[in-house]
């Protein structure tokens, strides 16, 4: 079966996670995906993290899947000349530098604009236009300064930030649909075009729902589904929730059997207004339904505190497996806290390609996550990442480059 961007080329400029990761997902939908790294060094992350000495990181490997790597001195004025051709040849360039960096390559958008019209330049960057724009940025001060810091947590603490990658792999997933959207609409127009994703933008276009609450607290001083409502005091600013659900529906996490002993025995409880009878005969509270306290979502809001703790008696006499499965006999949304071992091993991800066991000639064997987005005309084959320059001799020759002289750049250093 063929795969949807099969006819895309890209020169990847990226490096450690944010850029990777958007190489990565274009990759495994099929684009021939070419890793420009410096020689004798490579991506940072290739010897970050390491558990095996001398063997790529998972850190690398694991975010450099179904791509080739070339090495090139970019300053060396021969190098330059191949990036050059790199740059006609492909359709995109993607590139994760500090701000400035390909400039004083000497590849700037007029530079590359002039090498090849079409060339789609797509770059992450810390800030967007404006005052922070030259800084340079990593995860956690992205989702300090798109929002999720300042309304991660419990009331009571300091801002806390979320394991998940929401600034490096978030916004690699925002820049990949820029991409494709860019390549979209140069069928039309003939011309590339810039895409910037800004890892602020994308960390707090994740945090939406937040400012929609920042608004409504400003309107009316209180929301009524957070913690700090009835018990608590609101100040300016959307307060941290804890574990609060961002929407309409009440919810919280909650102990289950082996909590004292198993930090995650725990199960995310939802208290989802159509099935609030179900929810109170489960957990034998089945006045609840026609007290006037607790019959209607309104009125409950004040009481969740009450509910949660009450729910909370009932699943601390199961496991959260054995909670998850009579819940959901029931329709109540809920979900147990899965460990990252547990997901490792569940066999169902493993079945959907979501989980893959990715072999490698240095490392041997590893898990990986594979995509996440599942096209029915273009399955995607995790294959391992590449070695420092493992594709350099292969990707010059279908430059035109004869073996002497590859051999000649390569003693000049230029490769
Ligand atoms: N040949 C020669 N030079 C090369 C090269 C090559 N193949 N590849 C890179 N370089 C050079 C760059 O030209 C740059 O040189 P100058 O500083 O002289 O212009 C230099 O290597 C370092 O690049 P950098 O500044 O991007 O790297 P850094 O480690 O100092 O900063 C980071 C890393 C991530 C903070 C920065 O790249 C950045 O802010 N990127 C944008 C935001 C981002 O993606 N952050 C997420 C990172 S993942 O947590």
């Amino acid at each position: 079966m063929g795969k949807a961007l099969e006819d895309v080329r890209i020169l990847d400029f990226t490096h450690v996670q944010s850029g990777p990761t958007c190489t990565q997902l274009l990759a495994w939908f099929g684009a021939d995906v070419i890793k420009v790294e410096r020689a004798g060094a490579g991506d940072i992350t290739r010897e970050q993290l390491r558990d095996i000495p001398e063997a790529d990181s998972l850190y690398f490997t694991m975010l450099n899947h179904n791509k080739r790597s070339i090495t090139i001195d970019t300053k060396h004025p021969e190098g330059k000349l191949v990036l050059e051709e790199l740059i006609q040849s492909c359709d995109v360039l993607v590139e994760n530098f500090a701000p400035g960096a390909l400039d004083r390559m000497g590849f700037t958008w007029e530079r590359i604009q002039e090498l090849n019209p079409r060339m789609i330049v797509a770059s992450v960057k810390g800030f967007g236009p404006g005052p922070y724009e030259d800084c340079k940025v990593y995860e956690n001060v992205a989702q300090c300064v798109g929002g999720a810091a300042s309304t991660t947590g419990f009331d009571d603490g300091p801002p806390v930030v979320t394991g998940a990658q929401i600034g490096d792999s978030g916004t690699g997933l925002h820049l990949a649909l820029g991409i494709v959207t860019a390549l979209y609409q140069r069928k039309s127009t003939g011309r590339g075009q810039h895409v910037l994703a800004a890892m602020q933008d994308g960390v707090l276009n994740l945090c939406r729902v937040k400012l929609r609450d920042q608004q409504r607290l400003e309107r009316t001083g209180v929301m009524k589904e957070y913690p700090q409502h009835p018990n608590g005091t609101f100040g300016e600013a959307v307060p941290r929730a804890g574990n609060a659900s961002g929407g309409g529906q009440p919810g919280w996490i909650l102990k289950c059997k082996g909590w004292e002993t198993d930090p995650n025995a725990y199960i995310y409880f939802i208290a989802q207004a159509p099935v609030w009878a179900k929810i109170c005969n489960v957990i034998g509270r089945e006045e609840w339904t026609t007290d006037p306290n607790y019959a209607t979502p309104a009125a409950r809001l004040p009481h969740l505190k009450d509910i949660f703790a009450e729910v909370e008696r009932w699943t601390m006499t199961k496991t959260k497996f054995e909670a998850m499965a009579i819940l959901n006999k029931y329709d109540i949304p809920c979900g147990p806290i899965l460990s990252m071992k547990e997901i490792a091993e569940e066999p169902s991800l493993r079945k959907t390609g979501t989980i893959v066991e990715v072999d490698h000639p240095v490392r041997g064997k590893y898990l990986t996550v594979g995509n996440p987005i599942k096209l029915s005309d273009s399955p995607t084959e995790v294959t391992r990442s590449p070695l420092l320059g493992e594709h350099t001799d292969e990707v010059m020759a279908e430059l035109g480059y004869t073996a002497d002289q590859i051999a000649h750049l390569r003693t000049v250093g230029a490769i």
